[in-house]
């Protein structure tokens, strides 16, 4: 008999939008991907990433056997799981024992499942006494999640997808959703379709995206200013009488400041800063206050900036004055970006977090979280650790002496590669633990650790409105390679922890972590692998009868001492580094619509990299004939770090003095260097998140380059 294709449910690994889909296995590996019309988040569609799925599972590159160079310079040599964990924990214990805990770091993904997450969390910070743990998703979502402390008391999007199709206005900042969230931008334009009328559309980004395409209203601010617009969005508001003052009064404080602070920005003063015109900056305003139902979608454009904090309280400020939070339709909406930025939250994966929404900073978190690992409270470290560009400056520095590398490619995707470099250079020791073994991060490895990928691994994972799914382990993983939480725990045994990592299972992870969650804003005591298998869940969820929550703060009751949200004004400030005469333009990078992040999966995808085969400049008309460059030349672009080559596309559809680059593409995909080699590690004072939207820059015809940009510049 013919082997038939038989398919299961999962859901999309790429964005956070979170999409279920029905995987057909056919022998042994993905044969098909199609949409699960029954996944709330998508209710049948996917995109093109998720059609071509199947060709990225099994290519050529995988890392297959646990390989260790014991001398810099030696090859690597395959060694058994055993030998390398052992290598790898007698080298850090090592490394402890001479320079303290705080010499080792981690640094993992929001790609990660929660149950990866949690066991690598709890080794690090309960069990080698250091908060070195942190992620990409400090390059990602870490001023979100500022904001939302700060103002609503917790992290954590108010909003779910449901509240799409109750929205009178949408608000999009900083955010190409037809790229990058395409399935959300999907029901969006439906949304728009269903009333054209009523339903309004404000689309603010320097470019001319295919998101702005649909706007109502495209607001192509100059980079880095939308503070300025939100300040004078909300002063328009109350001038106009467009605030809600009884939601104000009981539900907030701080309003008089933020009051007095936003009526020092009149339109006038925003449009000369901003560079759009003044009665646009009106229309805005009065389109979001008569909103019935105001929803904002914010995503990287406003994270990514020294300011980044600042701008999602602007946002959010919007939101307090005029009520529109907690009702349906409304909300501040971050999109997150990765798979599992959410859960990597909420098991606090970033260094300055413990599971549960707790802080390290806080000594009775720390104790809650000490008692239930079975440690002494004192065992875990009452100092932030070092976040994501912090700890590759250690490394440069020689303060710290390891890193143990999870599911990302900072050799690709960090800010100032040079300073990367330097710091994979210098360290004594690197592990990487990925997928595959050709990634321009793996080149710097001591040691390379295979990890199963997706759908090779069975755990659960949150999307951006918090809805919890569970994935199962479809097919076998390649070679030797395991789930990223059975790494962990093996290695804290390996380092003498087996009794606290004795977990068997993915499973046993979850319900370890569970318990973290009992009483706390993320509480997910009601949910079991078991109930999961039979639909997405969105937390909190307390107990087993609990349906989810689909909205958060519908009592109006935030997560504050005193249960009332806290208005925080905010300025425009300058960007770390502005133009000049020597860079006298405005880098800003980002995304295309069918590659994800360093290509190591939809690099593989014939189907995905033909559209754009290769990385480009995307230069406003006006500074390309000032430059001399023309459509399809060659570009060479400098910043005050790097250099870069790439083919200028020369277009109307984005600002005057602003250039964007897609960040995709590494050394190894065969270019001189990559869009990083130019990008600031200047970083938000409160966030710690880079301003890898905003640099300074200037560009050259070059007439001479090799093929493709290949081109070997001295
Ligand atoms: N196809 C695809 N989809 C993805 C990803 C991918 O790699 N590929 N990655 C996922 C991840 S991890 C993330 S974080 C998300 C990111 O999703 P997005 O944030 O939507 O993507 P970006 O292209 O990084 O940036 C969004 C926009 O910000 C604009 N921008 C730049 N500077 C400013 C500014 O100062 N103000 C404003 N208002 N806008 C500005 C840029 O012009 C750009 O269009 O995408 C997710 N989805
Ligand atoms: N200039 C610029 N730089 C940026 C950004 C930008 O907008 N502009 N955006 C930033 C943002 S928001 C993000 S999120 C980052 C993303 O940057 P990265 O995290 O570096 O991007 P990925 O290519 O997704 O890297 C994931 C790695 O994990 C591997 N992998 C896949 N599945 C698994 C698994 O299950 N286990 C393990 N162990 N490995 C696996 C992949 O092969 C790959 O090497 O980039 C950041 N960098
Ligand atoms: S929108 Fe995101 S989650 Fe949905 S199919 Fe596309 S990449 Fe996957
Ligand atoms: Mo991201």
């Amino acid at each position: 008999m013919k082997d038939a294709a038989r398919a299961s449910g999962s859901i999309c690994p790429y964005c956070g939008v979170g999409c279920g889909v029905s995987v057909a296995i056919e022998g042994g590996s993905v044969s098909r991907i199609r949409g699960d019309a029954r996944h709330p988040a998508n209710f049948g569609e996917i995109c093109a990433k998720a059609v071509h799925l199947a060709p990225t599972i099994r290519p050529s590159g995988r890392a297959l056997y646990p390989l260790v160079r014991e001398r810099r310079g030696g090859a690597l040599m395959r060694k058994s799981w055993d030998d390398a964990l052992d290598y790898v924990a007698r080298r850090l214990r090592a490394i402890i024992a001479s320079s303290g805990p705080d010499a080792i770091a981690f640094y993992g993904s929001g790609q990660l499942m929660t149950e990866d997450y949690y066991v690598f969390n709890k080794l690090v910070k309960g069990f080698l006494s250091t908060n070195n743990f942190d992620t990409n998703s400090r390059l990602c979502m870490s001023s979100a999640v500022a904001a939302y402390t700060m103002a609503l008391g917790s992290d954590g999007p108010p909003c779910a997808y449901a509240d799409i199709e109750l929205a009178d206005l949408f608000l999009i900042v900083g955010s190409n959703t037809a790229w990058c969230h395409p399935i959300t931008s999907r029901r969006l334009e439906k949304r728009k379709r269903a009333d054209p009328e009523r339903v309004k559309i404000i689309v603010v980004d320097p470019r001319r995206t295919e998101t702005a395409d649909f706007a109502d209203l495209h607001l192509p601010i100059r980079p880095g200013t939308d503070i300025a617009l939100l300040n004078a969005m909300l002063s328009t508001m109350i001038r106009e009488g467009l605030i809600d003052d009884d939601f104000i009064r009981q539900h907030t404080t701080g309003w008089s400041a933020v009051r007095d602070r936003v009526l020092e920005w009149p339109q006038a003063r925003a449009a000369q800063i901003c560079q759009v015109p003044e009665g646009e900056i009106a229309r805005a305003a009065r389109w979001f206050g008569r909103a019935e139902a105001a929803m904002t979608l914010w995503s990287m454009g406003v994270n990514q900036s020294t300011s980044g904090t600042a701008k999602a309280l602007a946002i959010i400020n919007l939101h307090l004055a005029s009520g529109a939070i907690g009702r349906a339709g409304c909300g501040p909406f971050s999109l997150t970006g990765q798979p599992n930025a959410m859960g990597g939250r909420e098991v606090g994966g970033l260094s300055h977090l413990l599971p549960g929404y707790r802080r390290v900073e806080d000594s009775e978190h720390r104790a809650q979280v000490a008692h239930l690992w079975g440690v002494e409270p004192e065992r875990i470290s009452a100092r932030r650790g070092l976040s994501a560009v912090a700890m590759f400056e250690g490394l440069a520095r020689g303060a710290v002496k390891a890193i143990w590398i999870i599911c990302t490619n900072p050799a690709v995707s960090m800010p100032d590669l040079d300073l990367v470099d330097r710091a994979l250079r210098y360290a004594e020791l690197v592990v990487v633990q990925d997928s595959f073994e050709n990634t321009d991060t793996a080149a710097y490895a001591d040691v390379i650790l295979p990890a199963a990928q997706w759908p090779e691994k069975e755990g659960v994972m949150t999307n951006s409105e918090r809805r919890i799914s569970y994935l199962p382990r479809l097919v076998d993983p390649p070679g030797e390679a395991l789930p990223d939480w059975e790494i962990a725990a093996r290695a804290a045994r390996a380092l003498g922890f087996s009794e606290a990592f004795s977990f068997s299972s993915a499973e046993a992870a979850f319900e370890e972590y569970k318990l973290l969650t009992r009483g706390r804003p993320t509480d997910i005591s009601g949910l079991s692998y078991a109930r999961l298998r039979s639909g997405p869940v969105q937390w909190p969820c307390p107990d087993p009868h609990h349906p989810g929550t689909p909205r958060l703060y519908s009592d109006y009751k935030f997560n504050t001492q005193d249960g009332r949200a806290r208005f925080i004004a905010v300025d425009n400030l300058p960007p770390a580094e502005m133009p000049d005469a020597a860079f006298p333009l405005i880098l800003t990078t980002g995304r295309i619509r069918n590659q994800w992040h360093t290509m190591t999966r939809t690099g593989a995808a014939p189907a995905l990299v033909k559209a754009v085969p290769e990385p480009y400049i995307q230069i406003n008309s006006e500074d390309a004939a000032a430059a001399g460059i023309t459509d399809g030349c060659f570009a060479e672009v400098r910043s005050r770090r790097g250099l870069f080559v790439a083919q200028a596309r020369v277009t109307a559809e984005i600002a005057r003095g602003v250039c964007f680059i897609p960040f995709h593409w590494g050394r190894q995909r065969g270019f001189f260097k990559a869009a990083n080699n130019l990008t600031t590690r200047a970083r938000d004072s409160i966030s710690e998140q880079p301003e890898l939207k905003f640099c300074a820059i200037s560009v050259r015809r070059v007439d001479d380059p090799a093929p493709s940009g290949r081109m070997i510049v001295k």
